[in-house]
């Protein structure tokens, strides 16, 4: 493959978080080990990497609390910093978890005043995000849950998060802002559970929301992983739903805390696969062509030069996984292989055209004179299909 191809550029769609590169590796055991980043150095450097954009919650940008004269001086320095990098910001959030206001959850709180506090401070910043041009607004309920159950009355709660999120529709919708919701699932840390724990529980509850349509979600990989979840199948299914507005790509190792690693560097195979559902879709052009969006953390490990190096290792290997999936879907030997194992075959409506069940009950050839025996000794070649991917991924085809 050539570096031409491995070198990203802004078509590539790549974004990153303002947290991401910038989180100084706090964890609940120690201390940070870098020193905080300026977002407006971030931007230069995330241009230079050649990244499409930046994402952003409102403290990220503009401090908890800061004054109004400060919070215009911080928007504007950032403003300034997107328009010498040609960068954009295709997406925004809030923090609605570090201040303790929020220990009991922001929309689901039982403190009815938090969550008043909590619409509006999503509010303002859903100004900010639609003045910068974002297209897609998250909302991750990380603290919206509980340890305990008798803490919470859960169907109350689902109430109140979507009383929340019909609120903040309503708004965007009255002020004609271009922006869609996408709900992050993830099923627990920092709450011992967390509320909408997957992309099925989250795509049950938009379904009931009276603005479902502008509402869709922002999986992560780690998070259906920390769930014991196939994250390719979570997203397959939301895009069949229509639904998938955003998604957060990093890696997990299995079911453990959430570990953020740089993309491919937990299930490398099932990135594989990932990479290949979004970018070879059934008529040749990518399943989704929204922001390819990084939310990974820098192992505490690493100095300011090893964050900006996995930055880059995001991107070459989403970059890497894309020639990848490409030399896999053009083989000779797997498209044979693939007819072997009657792929295409599932695309085939299982009743005839205007077939109902009446004629299916006629098709003796259904059923009187169906040898289940002879059906049940043909293998499905799968396996074969999977080594090729694997060789494939190795770089041995
Ligand atoms: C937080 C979380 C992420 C969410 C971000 C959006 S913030 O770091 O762990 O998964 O995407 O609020
Ligand atoms: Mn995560
Ligand atoms: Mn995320």
């Amino acid at each position: 493959m050539t570096t031409a191809a491995l070198t990203p550029t802004p078509a590539d769609k790549f974004t990153f978080g303002l947290w991401t590169v910038g989180w100084q590796a706090r964890d609940p055991f120690g201390d940070p080990t870098r020193p905080a980043l300026d977002p407006v150095e971030t931007v230069h450097r995330l241009a230079e990497l050649g990244a499409h954009g930046v994402t952003f919650h409102d403290d990220d940008l503009i401090p908890f609390g800061a004054a109004e004269p400060d919070r215009t001086k911080h928007i504007e320095r950032f403003r300034t910093a997107l328009v010498e990098t040609g960068l954009e910001v295709p997406m925004a959030t809030t923090n609605l978890f570090t201040h303790p206001v929020f220990k009991d959850g922001a929309f689901t709180a039982n403190d009815r005043a938090v969550r008043r506090y909590a619409l509006r401070k999503v509010m303002r910043n859903l100004d900010l995000a639609a003045e910068l041009g974002a297209h897609t607004y998250v909302f991750w309920g990380g603290r919206e849950g509980a340890e305990s159950d008798a803490a919470k009355d859960i169907r109350a709660a689902l109430d109140r998060y979507r009383e929340g999120l019909d609120t903040l529709a309503q708004y965007v919708t009255d002020r004609g802002y271009d922006l869609r919701f996408a709900i992050e699932p993830k099923p627990n840390e920092p709450r011992g559970d967390i509320l909408l724990p997957t992309i099925g529980h989250a795509l049950a509850f938009i379904n009931t929301l009276e603005h479902a349509d502008l509402v869709g979600v922002n999986p992560e990989v780690g998070h259906e992983q920390m769930a014991g979840l196939n994250f390719v199948h979570g997203i397959a299914q939301a895009l069949w739903h229509g639904k998938l507005f955003h998604l957060d790509l990093n890696g997990q190792r299995g079911p453990k805390f959430d570990q953020d690693l740089v993309f491919g560097h937990g299930d490398l195979l099932n990135a594989f696969f990932l990479v290949d559902l979004l970018e070879n879709g059934p008529d040749g052009a990518p399943a989704y062509d929204g922001p390819r969006h990084f939310d990974y953390k820098p192992a505490r490990t690493e100095d300011i030069a090893g964050v900006w190096h996995s930055a880059a290792a995001n991107m070459r290997t989403y970059l890497l996984l894309k020639e990848r999936a490409a030399a896999f879907r053009a083989d000779p030997e797997v498209r044979e292989a693939l007819a072997g194992a009657r792929t295409a075959e599932l695309a085939a409506p299982t009743l005839a055209d205007g077939e109902t069940y009446a004629g299916l009950l006629a098709d003796r050839s259904a059923f009187e004179d169906f040898d289940p025996d002879a059906a049940a000794e043909r293998g499905c070649g799968y396996v074969r299909l999977n080594q090729l991917a694997v060789e494939h991924l190795m770089g041995a085809r």
